[in-house]
C-alpha cells in the first residue's frame, strides 16, 4: 500500500449499533477498503450524512464527518465543497433521507454537477422509524403506519439521477463488498456529481429469504457475469429496472455503471474559483445594520 493507510485506519473506535446482520456493515467495509485503495488520507475526506440507520455511517469512520439533519446532507455537502474544493466529499443517505425530505436538494445538486459522490443505501423503507413506507417502497408495501399497504408506484432513484443531470450513475449491492468497492471507487474518482444506488435490504423488517432473493437476481451490465437464465433482464435501459426489483422475483436486477457524462463540475467555474472568500466574522460585519 503506497500511502500506508489501511482500511482499518478509516474505522472509528465506535462499534456500530446496527442490528446484527445489517447490510450496512458490508457497506462500511467496502467504503473503508475503497478509501484505502484511493490513497486518501483519512483526515482529507468529508463524510456527510442525514438521519437514519444508514446515515449513522460517519460515526463509525475516523474521517471528518457531519451527521446533519434529516434530508439535509446535500446542502451541507455543497457548503463543504464550496468552502474547500480540495477536500472530496462523500454523502451517505437512505432512500427516505435522499428521496423524501431531501429530494429537492438531490435534484439541484445533480443539475449543478457539484463534484461529490452520493451513495443511497436503499432498504426501501424508513427503517430507523420502524418500517414506514418510503418513496422507494414497492407498491403495496405494508409499513407500520400503512398496515393495509401503500398504493403508490415507487420512485426510481436511477432515472431521477439521470434526468436531474447526474454525470455518473451506477448501482451496486450490499451482497458483495468487492463489487461495492469497485463501483464506489469509480464514482469517487469521477469529476462531477456521481450517484450510486446501493441495494441494501433491511434484515430486521424484512427477512433472510428476501435479502437472499434480491442478491441472487443481480447481474453486472459491464461484465460477462452470467445472469440466471430463468429470470428476465432489462437489456435496453438498466435504469428502468427499479420498479420490478421490489415486487417480482422473476426479474433480474442489473448493477454496474449505467451512465458517465463528461461535464465540468460546478466548482471548476472560473467565477467560483477566483472568488474572494471572506471570513464568517467579516461577513457578519458586512451585514451589521447601523443606526
Ligand atoms: C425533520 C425530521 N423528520 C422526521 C424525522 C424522523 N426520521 C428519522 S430517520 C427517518 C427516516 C430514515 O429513513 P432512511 O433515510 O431511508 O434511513 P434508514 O433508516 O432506512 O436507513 C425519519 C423519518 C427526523 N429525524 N427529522
Ligand atoms: S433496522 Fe434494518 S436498516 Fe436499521 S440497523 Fe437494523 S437491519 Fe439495519
Ligand atoms: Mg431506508
Amino acid at each position: 500500500m503506497s500511502n500506508g493507510y489501511r482500511p482499518e485506519d478509516f474505522h472509528s473506535p465506535h462499534a456500530p449499533s446496527w442490528c446484527k446482520g445489517c447490510a450496512f456493515y458490508s457497506v462500511l467495509s467496502a467504503l473503508t477498503t475503497m478509501l484505502s485503495s484511493a490513497h486518501i488520507d483519512p483526515q482529507k475526506v468529508n463524510i456527510i450524512s442525514g438521519i437514519g440507520c444508514s446515515s449513522r455511517m460517519p460515526f463509525y469512520m475516523s474521517t471528518p464527518g457531519i451527521h446533519t439533519l434529516h434530508g439535509r446532507a446535500i446542502p451541507v455537502a455543497i457548503g463543504a465543497r464550496l468552502a474547500n474544493p480540495e477536500i472530496p466529499v462523500l454523502v451517505i443517505g437512505g432512500d427516505g433521507d435522499l428521496f423524501s425530505i431531501g429530494a429537492g436538494h438531490f435534484i439541484h445538486a445533480a443539475r449543478n454537477n457539484f463534484n461529490m459522490t452520493v451513495l443511497c443505501l436503499d432498504n426501501q423503507m424508513f427503517a430507523m422509524t420502524r418500517n414506514q413506507t418510503s418513496p422507494t417502497s414497492p407498491e403495496n408495501h405494508k409499513g407500520s403506519l400503512t398496515p393495509q399497504g401503500h398504493f403508490a408506484m415507487p420512485l426510481n432513484p436511477l432515472q431521477l439521477a439521470v434526468t436531474s443531470g447526474a454525470t455518473f450513475v451506477a448501482r451496486t449491492y450490499a451482497g458483495s463488498i468487492q463489487h461495492m468497492k469497485e463501483i464506489f471507487l469509480k464514482a469517487f474518482s469521477h469529476e462531477g456529481f456521481s450517484f450510486v444506488h446501493v441495494l441494501a435490504p433491511c434484515l430486521t423488517f424484512g427477512n433472510n429469504k428476501r435479502v437472499a432473493d434480491i442478491f441472487s437476481r443481480v447481474y453486472d451490465v459491464n461484465s460477462s457475469m452470467a445472469c440466471d437464465p430463468a429470470v428476465t433482464t432489462h437489456d435496453s435501459d438498466p435504469t428502468e429496472s427499479f420498479v420490478d426489483y421490489g415486487r417480482d422475483s422473476k426479474v433480474a436486477i442489473p448493477v454496474g455503471v449505467f451512465l458517465i457524462r463528461q461535464s465540468a463540475p460546478y466548482e471548476s467555474n472560473s467565477a467560483i474559483k477566483n472568488r474572494k472568500t471572506v471570513s464568517v466574522h467579516e461577513y457578519i460585519d458586512r451585514l451589521r445594520i447601523t443606526e
